[in-house]
């Protein structure tokens, strides 16, 4: 049996950020090899090249929101160049951009599952858990909402980007180093149920008991998503980011993570987002984000290998 081939599509957008720089992540990517160090594990690699959509107007929030008309019209176009590559039999791998881009992708992979008889499981990997609402945001930024507005929780055009809301349910998505967390954005989460693997929860009970139980239920039948913001991670090992929250997974947890994902053989889209050049010292979270994506596509230790 043969792997999906890959493909690489770039979304060079900061449209939902709050700091400017995420539409410099596709290039820094590309620049630390993704493409050849996937190649190199025998993967096929095609890339896709990248995505246009509307400048960023660098404007103060409307109703709540900034931007949101061009935030829309980025998601439209990942949504269907992910769902194109899907269709088609390939694994996409979104280059963002950040992370408001999660909404387009994954409404693609609920519909690629919802037609292939599949189940789906979300693993959300961020300091954040991106489920604030316009009533409750400190900043307007839409990077901060999508999981909200995946699970029907949001302005009509993100939630129904797919046509009808909610794309997901909350029970499909697992959220793994969360640490920051705004008051109001608090209520909703336990108001949905969500189901949320915080640092606190994780230095009590170590990554590996966590990523078990995140992982519970993934089967022959399952899609793995990863939606992989690079904020994630520790910024002392990953300084590249506008969204730095201290606490973050050293290096050998965020390999562990990438490792356990890569044993259930499941994984069917991924997304790498909040990657932010502007912030980087010589690209190397951009190397850091490589390293840790051949991870998830089974580069081990020596020990397994
Ligand atoms: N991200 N919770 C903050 C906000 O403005 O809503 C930060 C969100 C960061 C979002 O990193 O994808
Ligand atoms: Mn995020
Ligand atoms: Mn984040
Ligand atoms: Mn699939």
């Amino acid at each position: 049996m043969s792997a999906a081939t890959i493909a690489l599509i770039g979304a060079p957008t900061d449209i939902g950020a709050g700091h400017r720089g995420a539409s410099m992540g596709p290039e820094a990517l590309r620049v630390a090899g993704l493409a050849e160090a996937l190649r190199e594990r025998g993967l096929q690699v095609i890339d896709a090249g990248n995505l246009v959509g509307p400048v960023n107007p660098w404007q103060p929030p409307t109703e709540g929101y900034r931007h949101l008309a061009e935030v829309v019209a980025w998601n439209r176009a990942v949504m269907d160049a992910v769902y194109g590559q899907l269709r088609q039999g390939r694994l996409p791998i979104l280059l963002g951009g950040d992370h408001c881009l999660g909404v387009g992708s994954i409404t693609a992979v609920a519909r690629h599952c919802r037609e292939a008889g599949k189940k789906l499981r979300i693993l959300w990997l961020d300091a954040h858990a991106d489920f604030n609402t316009s009533d409750v945001t400190p900043s307007g930024n839409v990077h901060g909402m999508p999981v909200a507005c995946l699970c029907g929780l949001g302005p009509q055009p993100l939630t129904h980007l797919g046509g009808s809301a909610p794309a997901i349910q909350p029970a499909d998505i697992r959220q793994i180093g969360i640490r920051s967390v705004d008051q109001g954005e608090k209520r909703l989460v336990k108001e949905y149920g969500l189901d949320i693997y915080d640092m606190r929860y994780i230095d009590e009970i170590g990554m590996k008991r966590a990523m078990e139980e995140a992982l519970e239920g993934v089967d022959a039948d399952t899609h793995v998503h990863v939606s992989f913001d690079v904020d994630f991670l520790d910024p002392a090992i990953a300084p590249g980011v506008g969204t730095t929250v201290p606490g973050g997974p050293n290096y050998r947890e965020a390999q562990l993570v990438m490792e356990m994902i890569a044993d259930t053989g499941r994984v069917g889209s991924i997304d790498i987002v909040e990657l932010n050049p502007a912030f980087d010292e010589h690209n190397r979270t951009g190397q850091l984000a490589v390293d840790l994506v051949e991870s998830l596509f089974g580069k081990s230790t020596l020990m397994r290998d």
